[in-house]
């Protein structure tokens, strides 16, 4: 059954006990989706073989006994300028948004280069070493000397060899918000961004909202860029820019280049309106980041009872084959306190707040935070556990992504560029009570 869905190459590999050429052989790997287990060799940086069983010497080997292994997780949606400074110059009350944005303007004053670079390196080597290999920051462009932006591209590029970073210039304070904000967006282009952002619900007028939104477009397609564009983050049943994302996607032609982030407000419209937007946005074709962890706390502050969850509508978009991924949003800044870097914590929180309790919607929610995200990214050409693409793979203490995600399993192997880049030993407790059973 396995030899009909992968690409065996074993003939290249030579007779058995010979030098082969092969750096690193992974024994025994538990791929998604398939019951058999197999066998899985690295040359040169990428996947050279996967077969029942590969009868070659490896310069190294890595039992992994049955284990899952899995294509790396993909962070589709964080912000590395403001990672770490939780509590700078002080922490938020109110737990919303808005007061996050106020307090993340006072803490934007005195950025740095070398303060955004130590914190995003340090959050990135958090992410990488739990099994993030692709990573997409957004970086606040509404800042005179766009220190941000300048910081995250010098480290996209310190990084490279190991992990994949994209950059969003994203104008935190509105595209209108203050006069030269506009600019500032158009220079972090010029600068060599990847993606235009965006944030139509907090310009200072609904036809500011629309207008920003057709400057992002005009704008990506100048500099040929994807758009990711924080949008209708607000409990507001009446923030309704996700339209004007999806027509304009619609429109261009530009279709999956497009993401639309967060939209928490399509959890609060009315299910007549939700049902005409649904085929918008089928016909539209863009993608979908939810951020259940952020959002989950931030949303639903000015509700009494009930109370809002706060969370776009995920199994639904699901369910139309919409592409949607998960986002940690946040690992400790001004808008949310906690955070670790852990995948499975976001894909665990989706499964509970979204309601995608059944097996193939945990399943899903597992590609939420694997596939689903390099396929917002565009990165799906480095991407995926098959010959001939970059071995970029990790291993988990677990036999499924359910359990994965169940157990919040443990990352035991990070490869990265055909590279051991990570390991971890899985707890082990010892039982010193009388016997259970
Ligand atoms: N900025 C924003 O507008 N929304 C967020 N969730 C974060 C930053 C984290
Ligand atoms: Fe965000």
């Amino acid at each position: 059954m396995l030899q009909g869905c992968l690409p065996i190459y074993r003939d290249s590999l030579g007779p058995a006990m010979t030098s082969s050429g092969i750096g690193l052989i992974l024994r025994q790997c538990r791929l998604p989706h398939h019951s058999e287990l197999v066998d899985l060799a690295i040359k040169d940086g990428q996947i050279h073989a996967l077969a029942s069983h590969l009868d070659v010497l490896a310069d190294q080997e890595i039992a992994v006994h049955g284990k899952l292994v899995s294509p790396p997780f993909v962070e589709s949606h964080i912000h590395l300028d403001s990672a770490l400074t939780a509590g700078q110059p002080r922490w938020n009350q109110s737990g919303t948004l808005f007061e996050g944005i106020d307090i993340w303007r006072d803490r934007k004053q005195s950025l740095t280069l070398e303060d955004v670079k130590a914190r995003a390196r340090a959050t990135l080597q958090l992410q990488a070493q739990q099994g993030v290999l692709f990573v997409r920051t957004h970086a606040d462009v509404s800042e005179v000397n766009l220190v941000a932006l300048k910081a995250l591209l010098e480290v996209r590029e310190a990084v490279k060899d190991w992990i994949t970073v994209q950059v969003v210039a994203f104008p935190q304070d509105g595209v209108y918000g203050s006069p030269g904000n506009d600019a500032l967006l158009e220079e972090a282009l010029k600068l060599g961004a990847d993606a235009v952002g965006g944030i139509p619900h907090y310009e200072l007028t609904r036809e500011d909202g629309v207008q920003s939104v057709h400057r992002i477009f005009e704008l990506a397609q100048r500099y040929d860029r994807l758009i990711d564009i924080h949008c209708d983050e607000i409990d507001d049943d009446q923030s309704r820019f996700l339209e004007v994302v999806a027509a304009w996607a619609l429109r261009t032609g530009l279709g999956d280049r497009v993401t639309a982030s967060h939209t928490t407000a399509f959890g609060s419209y009315n299910n007549a309106y939700a049902l005409k937007l649904m085929g918008l946005l089928e016909r539209a074709g863009i993608n979908f980041i939810a951020n259940p962890l952020i959002n989950i706390t931030l949303q639903g502050r000015t509700d009494t009872y009930p109370k809002r969850r706060g969370v776009t509508r995920v199994k639904e978009l699901w369910q139309r084959d919409l592409n949607v991924s998960l986002g940690h949003d946040c690992i400790q800044d001004p808008w949310y306190s906690l955070g670790t870097g852990n995948m499975l914590s976001v894909a665990s929180m989706a499964v509970h707040i979204c309601q995608m309790t059944g097996q193939r919607e945990m399943e899903a929610c597992y590609a939420m935070v694997t596939t689903n995200g390099a396929r917002t990214l565009k990165v799906e050409d480095s991407y995926g556990l098959e010959v001939g693409k970059p071995a970029n793979l990790i291993v988990l203490d677990a036999d499924s992504p359910y359990e994965a995600i169940r157990r919040s399993a443990t990352v035991t192997h990070v490869i990265s560029r055909g590279k051991l880049l990570a390991q971890t030993q899985p707890p082990a407790t010892s039982w010193l009570g009388p016997p259970a059973a």
